[in-house]
């Protein structure tokens, strides 16, 4: 026995049904699958620039033969879902597992969307395993059926399944069997002439998905009292057997399509019956239009959030036990900029400049928080280049504040940039500030185009932004130090001053936890409390209760001297 996370659990999976090629884009909480994919013998595996870039790259493997793997968070299953639907046309060659990692509860996503529906929608096999070993198991199994009925397989797990460990029986690796690749453009060339007649196998393949999953063993029942029936899957599972461990409950494994005739048949040996998940209504709906009548909780259950065994039980009007898991045993831990991040004074300068900030996705989105509370709009990758054309394009011939787009140097790459080529092409205006820290930090500090390290340290070319900007006939790029708090001042002033043309600049250092290098800490001699040090938000920068005087706690410092840059009264020096 081995305790796994789900997420190494599905990577083992892959590895053990013979897969030998994975492509992703990291994102929580998927990312960890790939890398323990990457780490396991006789693969190889690539960070993408994005989740299309991803899922093409495995399909094109698929297509040449090989058991390819993708892996995604839910939001990049929308990047992604171009080839996604298409694919579920071509069908496969080698098999083809993407794993999709739903976050409900948005612990670390912009939105908690359900990918389930996705599966509906593409018609694509979906299943939902509630522990490390059914991840593994049935991501193992999804080659020889993602073979077997041509088509991809979908394995979505949420936070909870990602990144809990439980204990997994190891499956070994066996080898693939061989798919060599004959030219097929009835199968892979998917114009409209031979688009058609595979929609027509598309729909086959969909009634042959439906009379297996009638059979298939991972939907099972768990027998229990008469009164109440539960229908559920994934993580809500496990809550559910805590929640009400004597009711009897049709665990569903495969969630898209669903298996209508056995849950009508379990729907008659209960006599209510409930569907639990969450934050969506997918399982309700489809459980309902397949004729089955659903009935509601004594009391709603949230319909946005996780769920928890308590949530559960509180909407049957069940007692809760003396501890239950209520929100107030957890201690807040808001996020914030690390010590000495360098992207703090780029957000502490556009705040002094009024400017509207047209925000994107990573580390720098905690630049929106207070103290520094400086970003304006925040939607998805690679959206802050395009919004901020946007607010040109609207407020353009009015007197207005300055628009800047600020974007990290992984979400340039992954979507920024053709929102640039865009931006460029259209003749736009405003300032790009592209925050180079030499790293995807946000999600564990992967490899980018920009930075050059690839995902099993193989040979890359590194990219250079400015060479890349340049390229597009951009003629105002800059590259700036931006713990240097004069040359992010003066160099955002001069972008900003000239309201026609497009400017960026590169703000070029690297993450405080790429090196971990700490310089001598500082400390504050002789602060008049004037408070404009906690304006950086700095972890390690607090204030007395008692004097209202601020400290550095030189435990957390890492010497990087932003703040001293701000004391106008000097009172902020080297720690000797
Ligand atoms: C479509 C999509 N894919 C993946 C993610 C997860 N994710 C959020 S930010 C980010 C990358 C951030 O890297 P970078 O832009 O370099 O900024 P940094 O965190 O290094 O400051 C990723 C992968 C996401 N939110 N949306």
């Amino acid at each position: 026995m081995e305790l796994l996370s789900g997420n190494e659990a599905i990577a083992r999976g892959a590895w053990a049904a013979g897969a030998r090629i994975g492509a992703a884009y990291p994102g929580t909480p998927s990312t960890e699958a790939m890398e323990a994919f990457a780490a396991l013998p006789e693969v190889y595996a690539e960070w993408c620039t994005n989740e299309k870039v991803a899922l093409e790259v495995a399909l094109g493997a698929s297509a040449a033969g090989a058991r390819a793997f993708a892996t995604c968070k839910h939001v990049g299953l929308n990047v992604a879902a171009d080839p996604l639907f298409t694919a579920a046309y071509t069908g496969v060659g080698g098999g083809l597992a993407m794993l999709v990692a739903d976050d409900p509860g948005m612990y670390s996503s912009q939105n908690e969307q359900d990918s389930h529906y996705y599966a509906a929608a593409a018609q694509l096999p979906m299943m939902d395993p509630a522990d490390s070993q059914e991840a593994q198991d049935m991501t193992r199994d999804a080659y020889e059926l993602s073979e077997r009925f041509d088509v991809p397989f979908l394995i979505r797990s949420t936070v909870r399944i990602s990144h809990t460990r439980t204990p997994v029986e190891p499956k070994m690796r066996t080898e693939a069997p061989e798919h060599p690749f004959e030219s097929d453009p009835a199968k892979w060339v998917m114009m409209p002439a031979f688009a058609k007649p595979r929609r027509v196998v598309q729909l086959e393949r969909v009634s042959a998905l439906k009379a297996w999953v009638e059979e298939c063993p991972y939907n099972r029942i768990i027998e229990g009292e008469r009164r109440v029936g539960i229908v559920c899957a994934g993580a809500v599972f496990q809550h559910v057997r805590e929640a009400l461990p004597t009711a009897s409950v049709f665990k569903l494994g495969v969630t898209w399509p669903l298996p209508a005739q056995r849950l009508r048949a379990f729907a008659d040996t209960v006599d209510a019956l409930y569907v639990i998940e969450e934050a969506s209504t997918y399982l309700r709906d489809a459980v309902a239009a397949a004729g089955i009548t659903v009935h509601d909780t004594l009391s709603p259950l949230p319909g946005a959030g996780e769920l928890t065994p308590s949530l559960i039980r509180a909407a049957f009007g069940e007692e809760q036990p003396a501890h239950h898991d209520a929100a107030e045993d957890v201690p807040a831990r808001p996020p914030a900029l690390c010590p000495g991040c360098p992207h703090r004074l780029v957000f502490k300068e556009l705040a002094r400049l009024k400017a509207i900030v047209c925000g994107d996705i990573g580390c720098y989105t905690l630049g929106a928080l207070p103290p520094l509370s400086c970003m304006d709009t925040c939607v998805c990758m690679g959206a802050s280049i395009s919004m901020a054309h946007g607010f040109e394009l609207a407020l353009g011939a009015t007197d207005h504040r300055p628009v800047v787009g600020v974007i990290g140097d992984s979400t340039f790459a992954h979507s920024g940039l053709s929102s640039l080529v865009s931006t460029a092409y259209n003749n736009g205006a405003g300032t790009i500030c592209i925050l180079d820290n030499r790293t995807t930090a946000m999600t564990g500090r992967q490899g980018n185009p920009f930075n050059g390290t690839t995902l099993q340290g193989r040979a890359s070319r590194e990219m250079d932004i400015e060479g890349v900007v340049a390229s597009l006939g951009i003629e105002e790029i800059t590259i700036v130090d931006p713990n240097d708090m004069q040359a992010v001042r003066s160099a955002l002033k001069a972008a900003t001053a000239n309201a026609d043309t497009l400017s960026v600049i590169v703000f070029r250092r690297p993450c405080v936890l790429l090196e971990r290098v700490r310089e001598k800490p500082y400390l504050i001699t002789s602060c008049t409390g004037c408070g404009v040090c906690l304006t950086l938000g700095c972890p390690a920068i607090g204030k007395h209760a008692d004097t209202g005087l601020s400290y550095i706690d030189m435990d957390l410092c890492i010497g990087c001297g932003q703040c001293a840059q701000y004391c106008r009264f000097n009172a902020i020096e080297v720690a000797e």
